[in-house]
């Protein structure tokens, strides 16, 4: 049948069994806001941003596994997009973005609302598009999902000009797709595969460090099997948090500038480092000539050109995760000995006792730290997790209790301000029956915050606990601890919000929190509320998190205890 291109793209989405797009409209895209009036096969979420909708659809994505879907005009449209797409790109999360682009014939004439929209995303997507010929649509859209969740997965861009979703052509939507130049390798090489299950029963401290594309490739159930059997000792990274239980005896904790003292100590003192799904990131790592040195490193990834790329790696393996895993595990069963380890279990388990994580509580001012724990306590098992960037954020890595993998959606590549409260909207529309709660800042939250308004529209009850510290924390911390204590631009104690009045403004509401009983009381009572909440906690200003792994230095050289610095 002949059809619009802006029939095409939502006929398109149809096929692709998309529930919802998250965007905004105007002029260059006008033509497909249309058809999304004139169909009910999928819903349309109106955000107050494009970078709301954005970081909504990262959210839908991380909670659900599916590829999240975004709309936005040309011009402002897709530059307020694009912190959203480098934030999904930076941590993998698949993802369409649609732009609406000023006519062929307009483009490169300085025309209204033009920028050069495949140009700025190149850098921060998997892969973009500049649709040129409506005949080229339909499979142009399906090369993007197929480009968003295979392989490492990542945001894919489609610039569409107006022309072409006004133009017509006969609608056929590909059934399979074959790129040639694209070929994910999902099983990983068999000899390499044993070599590496040789190295991991040779090694006498031998560490598992799971990374988010073991999220990603859903590995958890093969790791925690794996990890019980062999009981090698395990870290995670921020992205990887709740791959294995917060309670599960051989995980050390998180690893990096603020992981455990155990966790960083094992990754410097293993002689065999088993990569799974991470990336060396710097905030892992710290300086990196000083890195794991006693160590062989074995590096799963489904993307060949991260292996190698920060550390020399001795057993490289492309492949899935999970699928690798699956095929070592008959391998490591036969014949491992999980008392090989017991040695370098006890050496963990004595830094782990030596140095746990902790902070000296009060009942005079609110921990930061005690809010996340008793939210772990008093929320549902399984309720999702969203954060800010800042300390709030470390904290909740550090102190929640996670007990599955996805549970914590977090910007951990880009650390996006903003990104906590629509991410948690997001996840809210993909997971109804679930607790959706941010941990936010007093700096971050009025990033994004006229999203209530899309919560309350929408019926996305969200619960943001506003650690409110009147500072800038995170950087505050920097600056008391490297910048001899000048504060900077830092201390937002001047200029408040009264998040109860903003809330309610807005359809949701506000809760204040200056003792424990105060916290407890306004989280019951938010968790029973069907409205976007905002829980504003008076926080004690000065704490700082740690452990801290100062920049560029050496894992080992960890401060613990606030006198350290
Ligand atoms: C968009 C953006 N701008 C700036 C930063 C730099 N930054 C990192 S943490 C931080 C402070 C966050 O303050 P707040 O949200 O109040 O959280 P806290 O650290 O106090 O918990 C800043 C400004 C950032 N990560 N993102």
């Amino acid at each position: 049948m002949k059809m619009t291109g802006a029939r095409i793209v939502i006929e398109s989405l149809i096929k692709e069994n998309v529930e919802v797009v998250f965007g905004y409209p105007g002029g260059a895209i006008m033509n497909v806001y249309d058809e999304i009036y004139k169909q009910d096969k999928f819903k349309h979420i109106l955000t107050k941003h494009e970078q709301g909708a954005v970081h909504m659809a990262d959210g839908y994505a991380r909670a659900t596994g599916k590829v999240g879907v975004a709309f936005v005009t040309s011009g402002p449209g897709i530059t307020n997009a694009i912190t959203g797409i480098a934030t999904a790109y930076t941590d993998s999360i698949p993802m369409v973005v649609i732009s609406g682009q000023v006519p062929t014939t307009a483009i490169g004439t300085d025309a209204f609302q033009e920028v050069d929209a495949v140009g700025i995303t190149r850098p921060i997507t998997k892969h973009n598009f500049l649709v040129k010929d409506v005949k080229d649509l339909a499979f142009i859209i399906k090369e993007a999902f197929y480009l968003a969740k295979s392989g490492r997965p990542g945001p894919v861009h489609i610039d569409i000009p107006k022309n072409v979703t006004a133009d017509m052509t006969e609608f056929v939507y590909p059934e399979k797709i074959e790129l040639k130049t694209y070929k994910p390798n999902y099983k990983g090489n068999k000899r390499a595969i044993k070599r590496a299950v040789e190295a991991i029963k040779n090694a006498k401290k031998p560490v598992f460090y799971i990374g988010g594309g073991s999220v990603l490739s859903g590995a958890s159930n093969i790791i925690r099997e794996i990890v019980k059997t062999t009981q090698i000792p395990a870290v995670e990274t921020l992205m990887a948090r709740g791959v294995l239980r917060y309670d599960c005896p051989y995980l050390l904790g998180m690893v990096g500038m603020h992981g455990s003292y155990a966790a960083n100590m094992a990754m410097n003192d293993a002689d065999l480092i088993i990569s799974l799904g991470a990336r060396f990131d710097d905030r892992v790592t710290g300086k990196i000539d000083e890195f794991a040195k006693n160590a062989d490193i074995i590096h799963i990834d489904i993307d060949p050109s991260q292996i190698g790329k920060v550390v020399e790696t001795k057993y490289p393996i492309v492949g899935d995760v999970k699928l690798v895993l699956e095929e070592m595990m008959p391998m490591l069963l036969d014949g491992i000995d999980p008392n090989r380890y017991e040695e370098w279990r006890e050496i963990l388990k004595r830094y782990k006792e030596l140095y746990p994580l902790t902070y000296s509580d009060s009942d005079e001012v609110i921990k930061p730290q005690w809010v996340i724990q008793i939210t772990g306590e008093l929320a549902p098992e399984d309720a999702i997790i969203s954060t800010d960037v800042g300390q709030h954020q470390m904290w909740a890595a550090q102190f929640y209790p996670f007990t599955y993998p996805r549970q914590l959606l977090t910007s951990g590549g880009l650390g996006t301000m903003g990104f906590g409260f629509p991410a948690a909207l997001g996840a809210k529309e993909g997971k109804k029956d679930k607790v959706v709660i941010n941990f936010t800042g007093d700096g971050s939250i009025v990033m994004n915050i006229q999203e209530v308004l899309t919560g309350y529209k929408y019926k996305l009850p969200v619960i943001n606990i506003i650690l409110n510290n009147n500072y800038l924390g995170m950087v505050r911390q920097w600056q008391t601890m490297f910048y001899e204590d000048r504060l900077s631009e830092t201390d937002l104690s001047d200029v408040q919000p009264d998040f109860i009045k903003l809330a309610e403004s807005m359809g949701g509401r506000g809760f204040t929190a200056k003792t424990k009983e105060e916290f407890e009381k306004a989280f019951n009572e938010a968790l029973n509320s069907n409205a976007v909440c905002f829980i504003d906690v008076q926080v004690d200003r000065r704490e700082d998190v740690l452990p801290m792994v100062p920049p560029n230095s050496p894992l080992k050289n960890m401060l613990v205890f606030k006198e350290d610095k």
